[in-house]
């Protein structure tokens, strides 16, 4: 961590090397100026708190639960959600999936009725649109299956249109490979919460505005819709994959089974749904895992109990998800993404060289690591399906709970690198559970998943019946995970491996080898690796170039140089790299079309910086300059295309990437004798 920073002199530019130097203080320059710009924004708690937005069906489940809970929204949130949500609008009338997606007939229909439930009239502008966009594209019977639960929880569609969801599925033997504990988290709380709704067929009841609604969101009048005809109906537009045979047939048996299921059996499963609903619910601070479950289990527990203290409190913590974005005030896709975001600052700054010039800052950063680290597991962990949570980092902060597997390695990385800065240094003993629970994620492929170790074969993804998602059944191992469990492992090896016992040492090193292997042979032909959570091939390339390093190996190993040659290939002319977030969705690089963006720019150039920084020299020049251009007098960067993604089709604003990521990769070049 040794950066430069004495002031270059300043000089008339004659040979080569002087121009090197005098980008180098430009660069420089450029690292101060952005480390100023996050530490005036760094929190009190000592974390960044920003936009996490993107999805576009988030927010109408939050105004729906309003209306039907009958706790008005304030007359400032209700006026600030409008302006979010016309903003959000398509020229065309329809909503995307998320903020910079295509019309879904999904989303255009959720919008329509939370703008009406929010007192835009039918004769408004804009809601006509809406209107005219829903009827050409079917009207609202043909929307997907996620649409069709909301829209007969509010009482304008029929349960008997919609796929059952029988919560008998929790009451079946665990050990079946079908057992709902063994999907991946996100997709078995959903199914938890709406196979409880279903399985009541909670109804809101009808007041004249809903009753309005009814007429104007279908073709056919409401009373003479074919439900049961619908429930395999889906507008083209939002379908990502036709069904499997398997899953049809399997709807069908759900059919039959759901009339004859006898009452007493389906009493039982609701109460145990209703007691798994209630513990996420107390083990997460009443946050829940992420926005969809948060809304669906709140209503759930007020059906159950409308004037519970536990319904008041679920109640009570909706408004957590609510932020005010550079989109404007709408619902996140987390109720944060604090730690992410700041163990990426206490990286970059680490390898800056800098933190010496911001001992406060990351001071703050390691203070708001070192609180956030999740010091239990939850009670009666097994029980409820949990993995151990003890030692884990959140993606958030402590009080969500739920650890995952990079944002664990993140923490522990940030923690060992800002440690010299700690007031108060953490335990060795605390960073040693995070290394403990790193190895017992680990899957038997050699690789890592998102939340948990993998429970089920691949196959059961067979069984995805969102229509509008990839990749949601199964938590499966993956390049990005992968990766930084084997960072986080290998920088622990390297700082406190003096403190492992000889029986976690082997394991250490066993564990980063195989998690070697399992990224070997996920890289493709070309040379790329494909990405899940970030945009796309540049996201994933970058954690497999890692990955492969920090398990030991070389520069010149044909992988390293294969993947390197790949980002070399997708350079742009603009010095950038800048990659479209339809390469998520259609599942190839696909290049953006306004060139370089600042994000996928510094991915490249952290990939390539480490990959070999004198073969690329010239490319990451480019790059580096790229990127000291864009960056604003006061040292952010302008916001520029989405650079997240979840489940292939929906996109994500990362609000501090264009941040961290840039100093980062001249933090890094700088470190290399470049920039
Ligand atoms: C997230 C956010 C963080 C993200 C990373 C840590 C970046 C990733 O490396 C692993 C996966 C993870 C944890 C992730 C998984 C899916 C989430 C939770 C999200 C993208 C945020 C929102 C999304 C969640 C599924 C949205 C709710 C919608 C549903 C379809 C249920």
């Amino acid at each position: 961590m040794s950066g430069r920073t004495t002031s270059e002199p300043e000089s008339v530019l004659t040979t080569d090397s002087d121009i090197n130097r005098t980008v180098s203080s430009a660069g420089l320059e450029a690292l101060r100026r952005g480390f100023g710009y996050l530490h005036s924004i760094q929190g009190t708690h000592g974390g960044w708190t920003g936009d996490y937005d993107g999805p576009l069906f988030l927010l109408p489940g939050y105004v729906f639960i309003h209306h039907i809970v009958g706790r008005p929204l304030s007359e400032a949130d209700r006026t600030a959600f409008i302006a979010t949500l016309r903003r959000a609008q398509t020229s065309e009338g329809s909503f995307g999936l998320h903020a910079d997606g295509k019309g879904y007939l999904f989303t255009t229909v959720l919008n329509y009725v939370a703008l009406r439930l929010m007192g835009v009239g039918a004769d408004d502008p804009d809601i006509r649109c809406a209107h005219a966009w829903i009827h050409e594209n079917g009207g609202a019977s043909a929307v997907p299956s996620w649409g069709k639960y909301w829209l007969s929880i509010l009482n304008l569609y029929s349960w008997e249109g919609c796929h059952p969801v029988p919560p008998e599925l929790w009451i079946l033997p665990q050990a079946l490979p079908i057992h709902p504990s063994r999907f991946w988290c996100h997709c078995r709380v959903v199914v938890l919460a709406i196979s409880y709704l279903y399985g009541r067929r909670f109804q809101a009841h009808v007041d004249p505005l809903l009753s309005s609604l009814r007429n104007e969101l279908f073709s056919e009048p409401f009373d003479a819709v074919d439900w049961p005809a619908m429930r395999d109906r889906v507008c083209p537009v939002d379908r990502y994959f036709e069904p499997p045979r398997i899953l049809r047939t399997l709807n069908y048996f759900l059919g039959i089974f759901e009339k004859w299921m006898p009452g007493s059996v389906r009493a039982k499963a609701l109460k145990t749904v209703l007691d798994h609903i209630k513990h996420e619910q107390m083990t997460t601070d009443f946050i829940d895992i992420g926005p969809v479950n948060k809304l669906l289990d709140t209503l759930a527990v007020w059906s159950a109990e409308p004037d519970s203290e536990h319904a008041r409190k679920a109640l009570d913590a909706l408004p957590q998800y609510i932020f005010d974005c550079e989109r404007g005030k709408t619902m996140q896709a987390y109720n944060s993404s604090e730690l992410w975001d700041t163990g990426f600052v206490a990286l970059s700054l680490a390898d800056s060289g800098l933190a010496g010039q911001f001992v406060p800052m990351a001071r703050e950063t390691y203070r708001f690591i070192d609180e956030n680290q999740i010091r239990n597991d939850v009670d009666q962990r097994e029980r409820y399906f949990r993995d151990p949570s003890k030692g884990g980092w959140p993606f958030s902060n402590r009080a969500h709970g739920w650890p995952i597997v990079d944002c664990t390695a993140l923490g522990l990385m940030g923690a060992l690198a800002l440690a010299p800065y700690a007031l108060a240094p953490m335990d060795t003993g605390r960073l040693l559970e995070a290394v403990d629970l790193l190895l017992f994620w680990q899957n038997n492929d050699g690789g890592w998943s998102t939340y948990e170790r993998q429970r089920v074969g691949a196959w059961l993804e067979t069984l995805n019946a969102s229509e509008i998602f990839g990749n949601i059944m199964v938590d499966v191992s993956q390049v990005e995970l992968t990766s930084s469990a084997i960072q986080g492992l290998a920088a622990a090896r390297s700082s406190i491996g003096d403190r492992f016992k000889p029986v976690r040492a082997r394991n250490v090193d066993a564990a980063i080898s195989r998690g070697a292997q399992f990224v070997r042979a996920l890289q493709r032909p070309d040379g790329s690796w494909e990405g899940n959570w970030g945009i796309c091939f540049t996201y994933g390339t970058w954690f497999g170039i890692w990955g492969l390093l920090d398990a030991g190996a070389a520069p010149d190993d044909p992988a390293i140089v294969r993947a390197a040659g790949f980002l070399r290939t997708k350079q742009c002319s603009d010095g950038g790299w800048g990659e479209s977030h339809e390469s998520c969705t259609q599942r190839q690089y696909v290049q953006h079309a306004d060139g370089g963006q600042v994000v996928m720019t510094a991915w490249a150039v952290l990939a390539l910086v480490r990959a070999s920084p004198e073969q690329h020299r010239d490319a990451i020049k480019a790059g580096l300059r790229f990127l000291t251009e864009r960056q604003l007098p006061n040292g952010d960067w302008p916001a520029q295309g989405m650079t997240g993604v979840f489940n292939r089709t929906c996109m994500l604003n990362y609000r501090f990437y264009r941040n961290y990521f840039p100093l980062w990769a001249l933090a890094l070049a700088l470190k290399n004798g470049i920039a």
